[in-house]
C-alpha cells in the first residue's frame, strides 16, 4: 500500500514534579530542604530514515507518546527524564500542525530529524527555594505538561525523474521495463491510481529514481482526474521524460498531446514546466507511429530544442538510448535542489500573554503564563504566593487589573481555574 498522506496525534512527556523533603537524621534535629528536581518529559521525534517509501507505519499507528520525566526524590535526588518517542518516516515527509498549517519540518534526506512535540521541564525541587529567608521551603514546582498536537505528515516522493503524459501513453510500461517496480498496465485510462517508484540501474554505480504517476488530462492543474494531487508528487524531480504516444492508439494527435501536457505542466507550476524534459515517442513498434514520430520531429524542431527518443515499452527498442539520455541529463543538473531546501523549520510567534474576558471570567493564555500556572500546585500555599509574585513580575497583575478584574474574580489558564488576588 502507498500511502501518502496521515494525520498523526503527539504527546510530549511530562516534566517530573520536584519534590518537597527535608533531611531527617538523629543528629540534626531540623534538616535543611533536599528534594530533588523532577526530570525532563521525553520529546516526540521525527527522523527521516532511508529505504522507507511509505507513511503506513503511521497510517496503523497513530498515537505516539514520548514518556515522562521521573519526579524528584528526596537526598536531593533527581528524578530521570522521560524517554523521546522517535517517529521514523521516509524522505520526503512534510510536517505540519493540523491546526495552525505551519510546516514543523520538512525532511529531505536520511538522517534528518525535527523535534515535532517538546517534552516539559522537570520541577524544581525545594532546595532549590532555600533563600536567606527562608531555610526551609516546603514549596517545590510541579512538571511542565509536554506538548500535544495534532500533525499531518505528507509525504512527497524525491525522485529523480518524473514520467509525464497522456493516460495510456505508456508511462506504467516504460517503468516496469526499466526496474524492478512492477505497475500495471492495461489498456485503459488510468490503470496507475497512486504514483510508482522505481530504481532504474544503468550500472553498477550508475542508477536514478523513476517516478510513474497516474495519467494527465487537460484540466489536471485544477484538479482534473486529481491531476493535481499527482503532480504534487513531481514537483521536487530534476528531470522530467515526457512520454507520448506516437501511433495515437487513443485517436489523438501526438503534437496536440505534447502541448497540452506542458500547458498542464505550467498551468500547476511554472517550475514544473521550466524543469528539463526528455521527449520519449512511445509504441514506435506500430506502424501508424512513424507518422506521429515524424510531426513531432517536425513540430519540435520548429519550436524548441528538445528531440524525440523513438522507444517502445513493448519490444525494448530506443530504450537504451533513453535512459543513458536521462542519465547524462541528470548528472548535468547539479543537485541544488536539496540546498535551497530547509533542514528543520521551527518558528512561531506567540505573545508573552493574551488576556480574554468571558463569561466574567479571565481567560489567560500564552507560551510564558500557561508554563508558570500549569508548574504551579495550587493546593500549596507558598507555591501560590510565589506564582503571585511571577505573574506580577510579567506585568500580567496589572494587565488583569487594567482588563477590569476585581480581587475575587476567577482567573483561568487552560483547565486550571483559580481566584484574582491584586
Ligand atoms: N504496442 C505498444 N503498446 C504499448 C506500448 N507501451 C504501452 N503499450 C500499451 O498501452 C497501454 C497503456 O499502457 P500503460 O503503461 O498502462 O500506460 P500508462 O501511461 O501508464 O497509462 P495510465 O496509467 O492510465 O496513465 C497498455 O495496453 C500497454 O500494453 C508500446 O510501446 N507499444
Ligand atoms: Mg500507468
Amino acid at each position: 500500500m502507498f500511502v501518502d498522506q496521515v494525520k498523526i496525534h503527539v504527546k510530549a512527556g511530562n516534566g517530573g514534579n520536584g519534590c518537597i523533603s527535608f533531611r531527617r537524621e538523629k543528629s540534626v534535629p531540623r534538616g535543611g530542604p533536599n528534594g530533588g528536581d523532577g526530570g525532563k518529559g521525553g520529546d516526540v521525534i521525527a527522523q527521516a530514515v532511508e529505504h522507507l517509501n511509505t507513511l503506513v507505519e503511521q497510517y496503523y499507528t497513530q498515537h505516539y507518546n514520548a514518556k515522562n520525566g521521573e519526579h524528584g526524590k528526596g537526598k536531593n535526588m533527581h528524578g530521570a527524564d522521560g524517554e523521546d518517542m522517535i517517529i521514523r518516516v521516509p524522505p520526503g515527509t512534510i510536517i505540519t500542525d493540523a491546526k495552525t498549517g505551519e510546516i514543523i519540518a520538512d525532511l529531505t534526506s536520511a538522517g534528518q530529524t525535527a523535534i515535532l512535540a517538546r517534552g516539559g521541564r522537570g520541577g524544581k525541587g525545594n532546595t532549590r527555594f532555600k533563600s536567606s529567608t527562608n531555610q526551609a521551603p516546603k514549596v517545590a514546582e510541579k512538571g511542565e505538561p509536554g506538548e500535544e498536537k495534532d500533525l499531518i505528515l505528507e509525504l512527497r516522493l524525491i525522485a529523480d525523474i518524473g514520467l509525464v503524459g497522456y493516460p495510456n501513453a505508456g508511462k506504467s510500461s516504460i517503468l516496469s521495463r526499466v526496474s524492478s517496480a512492477k505497475p500495471k498496465v492495461a489498456d485503459y485510462p488510468f490503470t496507475t491510481l497512486v504514483p510508482v517508484l522505481g530504481v532504474v540501474r544503468i550500472d553498477e554505480e550508475k542508477s536514478f529514481v523513476l517516478a510513474d504517476i497516474p495519467g494527465l488530462i487537460e484540466g489536471a492543474h485544477n484538479g482534473a482526474g486529481l491531476g493535481d494531487e499527482f503532480l504534487r508528487h513531481i514537483t521536487r524531480t530534476r528531470a522530467l521524460i515526457h512520454v507520448v504516444d506516437l501511433a495515437s492508439v487513443d485517436g489523438r494527435d501526438p503534437v496536440d498531446d505534447y502541448e497540452n501536457i506542458n500547458e498542464e505542466l505550467s498551468l500547476y507550476d511554472e517550475k514544473l514546466a521550466g524543469l528539463p524534459q526528455i521527449v520519449a515517442g512511445n509504441k514506435i513498434d506500430l506502424p501508424s507511429a512513424k507518422d506521429g514520430l515524424r510531426k513531432l520531429e517536425r513540430h519540435l524542431a520548429k519550436n524548441s530544442d528538445r528531440k524525440v527518443i523513438p522507444v517502445s515499452a513493448l519490444t525494448g527498442e530506443g530504450i537504451q538510448t533513453l535512459l543513458y539520455s536521462a542519465y547524462e541529463l541528470l548528472e548535468g543538473i547539479p543537485k541544488a535542489k536539496e540546498q535551497e531546501q530547509i533542514d528543520v523549520i521551527e518558528y512561531s510567534y506567540e505573545p508573552i500573554f493574551n488576556i480574554e474576558k468571558q463569561g466574567g471570567k479571565y481567560i489567560l493564555s500564552g507560551k510564558a503564563v500557561r508554563r508558570a500556572v500549569l508548574m504551579t500546585d495550587m493546593e500549596n500555599e507558598f507555591a501560590v504566593n510565589l506564582l503571585h509574585n511571577k505573574l506580577k513580575k510579567m506585568g500580567i497583575i496589572r494587565a488583569l487589573q487594567k482588563a477590569g478584574a476585581k480581587d475575587g474574580d476567577t482567573i483561568v489558564v487552560d483547565d486550571v481555574e483559580f481566584t484574582f488576588m491584586s
